[in-house]
């Protein structure tokens, strides 16, 4: 099994940090977006990462990628039966659309950009504050919800993570998730800074 992907990349992040959870052996084919490789663009003309080769299977992007891990790969779980596939999902996808809009614009973005991209993240990261459960986790037991979590929040200046903002709630959700070695690991050095 090959993984396609990109070490900074945040939906590769999280694919890593799966197939470590569940300790699946594959080879890495780590890319420099600024330079795709004609092999990958042969998997996936888009040239976007992750890309996941399993046998004659070729599966693109980070949420197909985690659905075909757990499928073939069910333990440890990571969309947990309580509380289930659909809230996983549920919770995965409002993650999504929570950071990704904003994330390439701090990295990327005009100075007006990133001040308008932070103060929305701000925002979001309040809102997730206010309604994290004391379990440690998003959904009680360890989800891919919070593996996409991490690699946004890993993706963010290291004075804007939750422990520097002040969120309580959130950083001690962070310090949950970044206890783990195997996300840790994959997530970057900034994410593994965190106490
Ligand atoms: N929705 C996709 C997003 C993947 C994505 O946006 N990947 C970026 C890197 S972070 C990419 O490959 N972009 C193509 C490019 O930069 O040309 C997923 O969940 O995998």
């Amino acid at each position: 099994m090959e993984l396609w992907h990109a070490w900074a990349c945040p939906y590769c992040m999280r694919v890593r940090a799966a197939l470590a959870e569940k300790g699946i052996p594959y080879r890495s084919r780590e890319i420099d977006l600024a330079s795709k490789p004609p092999d990958l663009l042969g998997l996936n003309p888009k040239g976007a990462v992750p890309v996941l080769v399993d046998g004659e299977d070729v599966v693109v992007g980070s949420l197909a990628i985690l659905e075909h891990l757990c499928r073939r790969w069910p333990y440890p779980p990571l969309f947990p039966a309580r509380p289930g596939r659909e809230a996983v999902l549920k919770a995965y996808e409002r993650v999504d659309a929570l950071f990704a809009p904003h994330l390439p614009k701090i990295a990327r973005g005009t100075p007006e950009e990133r001040v308008q991209a932070l103060a929305a993240t701000r925002q979001t990261m309040a809102e997730l504050d206010a309604e994290i459960s004391d379990a440690g986790f998003l959904l009680g037991e360890l989800s891919v919800a919070d593996l996409a979590l991490a690699s946004f929040m890993a993706r963010l200046p290291p004075d804007w993570r939750p422990t520097q903002l002040g969120f309580e709630r959130l950083a001690r959700w962070e310090r949950a998730v970044m206890r783990r070695p195997t996300v840790r690991e994959q997530m970057g050095p900034s994410l593994a800074m965190v106490g």
